[in-house]
């Protein structure tokens, strides 16, 4: 047996079985040793998509998610997706073969390449050694939570083994750390004096609802999520919604009335506090996290606690409950019925902005949410349109949504859709883009044609980059770079063998209606030609205007 083949059989053995990928002749025997071995291959048309398939997939299934691509071009071309994983620490392995030698047109340091974007770089460095310095690797992505890209030189993937691939070292299980009794006593302190605490959950929390909604009610505190963790509190009488820019303004109304803000793994960065817009001027911040160079990364905090996030707010339950405190803090009734009245974004007035050709961006998706079944993932691309489906969408849980966002790329939308569904096959996904966004990704449209997921496509057509557009717009700026003629979007989209309709108003939405009444055989691909007179108000927020 080959190296290549004897590591592909090994990684399937390991627990890999689902790999996205694009392949060439330098990861060609390596996939087809692990789809043979029992893993799921899925082929996107560009590793750009293929990345961010496996980054979603992960986010969104709770396993490594797994990357093939070719050496030095096949890498180069999903090292947006790869970016996005790392910045988001989503344990993923990236097997890429290596051209080694400098004369070969495929050779870039791909060790450099990897480490400058903050993923971890590994390599297989002897026949003997391959099988277990790639084992090593995957379980390395898993408990450090990070983007491992394991490099396969090609020379190397060649060498006979024979059937012995040498002996792999057992796996070491790291428990979670738990905080230190003196950071409880201090956060059960801070806890117990606050009359106005508000806990924002993020990404480190996504596993630790009960725990957080325990502790929650003990202090009186109101529960609110960063963007990337929409959907934890879901149904939560005391749930705020998404922090930040995307808020109610309720949401950030009651954020920064808070006398003390808790940061549940998750940064309180400037998207998620609108640049400390949400933190009163009397607020404590705390912030809670595993990672101790996580704590006051980027905003100062009075209080930090190193700490898995449910083994924390469990034993700083048991200290509020040993002093016999209990408060209800936040939770005032009159609140209860203002969060019930005004805290979705569909419910709130607004003035329709729709013309004769297009419809306005709320009422396509209050509309949208109203047909859609609540079983859905909704995956969200970059730009001025994103605030709508973030907001407008309502997701039954945190794997509702899906956001790879930690990069602020545009068209990673389509391919973290193709991610969340093949990892959440019980749910229609949603993949919701601009029409910038989605041009750019849109070879992959072929990939869920042809694996035959059950997808709505929404693309807010505004024949533009309205972020840029509104932007600078209100700046007297030229806009000549930043506007398209417009693109007849459903019919790209038959062309790729989905269902494709127009939407102009509300009455369109029948198409959609039809869809989902029908098989759901085909993708659909919805081109939404949207109003586009006023930046949305996150963007106006972001840019001052
Ligand atoms: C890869 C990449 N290129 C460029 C940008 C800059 N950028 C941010 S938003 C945007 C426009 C996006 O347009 P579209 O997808 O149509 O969404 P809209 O803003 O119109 O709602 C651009 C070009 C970016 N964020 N990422």
């Amino acid at each position: 047996m080959i190296v290549a083949e004897a590591v592909g059989r090994a990684l399937a053995e390991y627990g890999v079985g689902q790999v996205f990928g694009v392949v060439g002749s330098g990861n060609f025997h390596v996939t087809n040793a692990l789809v043979s071995a029992g893993a799921r291959f899925t082929a996107a048309r560009h590793e750009g998509g293929a990345a961010t398939m496996a980054d979603a997939y992960a986010r969104m299934s709770g396993a490594v998610g797994v990357l093939s691509v070719h050496q030095g071009c096949g890498l180069t071309n999903a090292m947006t997706g790869i970016t996005e994983a790392a910045k988001s620490r989503t344990p993923m392995l990236v097997i890429t073969a290596e051209a080694t030698d400098r004369r070969s047109n495929f050779f870039v340091d791909q060790q450099s390449l990897a480490e400058s974007v903050g993923a971890v770089s590994e390599r297989l460095s002897s026949p003997a050694s391959a099988v277990s310095d790639a084992v090593r690797a995957l379980r390395r992505a898993q408990s450090e939570r990070r983007t491992v890209v394991l490099n396969l030189p090609l020379q190397l993937q060649q060498a006979e083994i024979g059937d012995h691939p040498g002996t792999i070292a057992p796996g070491v299980q790291l428990a979670p750390p738990g905080p230190a009794p003196s950071a409880v006593r201090d956060l059960a302190d801070a806890l117990a004096s606050a009359s106005r605490p508000v806990f924002v959950a993020g990404r480190g929390a996504r596993a630790a609802r009960a725990e957080l909604e325990r502790l929650a009610r003990s202090a009186g505190a109101l529960l609110a999520t960063s963007a990337v963790a929409k959907g934890l509190f879901h149904d939560h009488p005391w749930n705020l919604d998404v922090s930040g820019g995307f808020a109610s303004p309720l949401t950030a109304e009651l954020i920064s009335g808070a006398d003390l803000v808790v940061g549940w793994g998750c940064a309180l960065n400037m998207w998620t506090m609108r640049h400390g817009a949400l933190i009163g001027p009397e607020a404590i911040v705390a912030q809670v996290d595993w990672e101790p160079t996580a704590i006051g990364a980027v905003r100062p905090v009075q209080l930090g606690v190193i700490g898995d996030v449910a083994m924390t707010a469990t034993a700083v339950n048991d200290e509020l409950a040993s002093r016999g405190h209990t408060a209800a803090g936040y939770r005032e009734d009159e609140l209860r019925e203002r969060i019930v009245r005004e805290n979705r974004w569909r419910d709130l007035p607004y003035d329709d902005d729709s013309t004769a050709e297009t419809i306005d961006p709320r009422t396509l998706t209050i509309g949208l949410d109203d047909l859609l079944p609540t079983e859905r993932v909704v995956a969200v691309d970059s730009g001025n349109f994103m605030g709508y489906p973030s907001m407008f969408l309502d997701v039954p849980d945190e794997r509702g949504f899906c956001f790879t966002q930690a990069f602020q790329s545009i068209g990673l939308g389509l391919a973290t859709a193709i991610g969340a569904a093949l990892a959440q096959p019980d749910r229609l996904a949603v993949a919701a883009c601009g029409d910038g966004g989605f041009l750019m990704s849109v070879a992959d449209l072929e990939t869920v044609a042809r694996i035959g997921l059950p997808m709505v496509v929404v693309i807010y057509n505004d024949a533009g980059y309205g972020a840029e557009v509104h932007h600078f717009g209100p700046e007297g700026e030229a806009l000549d770079t930043v506007r398209f003629p417009d693109t007849d979007i459903a019919a790209i989209g038959r062309g790729f063998g989905c269902d494709g309709i127009t939407v102009r108003e509300p009455g369109d939405l029948k198409g959609v209606a039809d869809w989902l009444a029908g098989p759901r055989d085909r993708p659909l691909v919805v081109d939404a030609k949207v109003t586009s007179v006023q930046g949305s108000w996150w963007l106006a927020e972001a840019f001052g205007h």
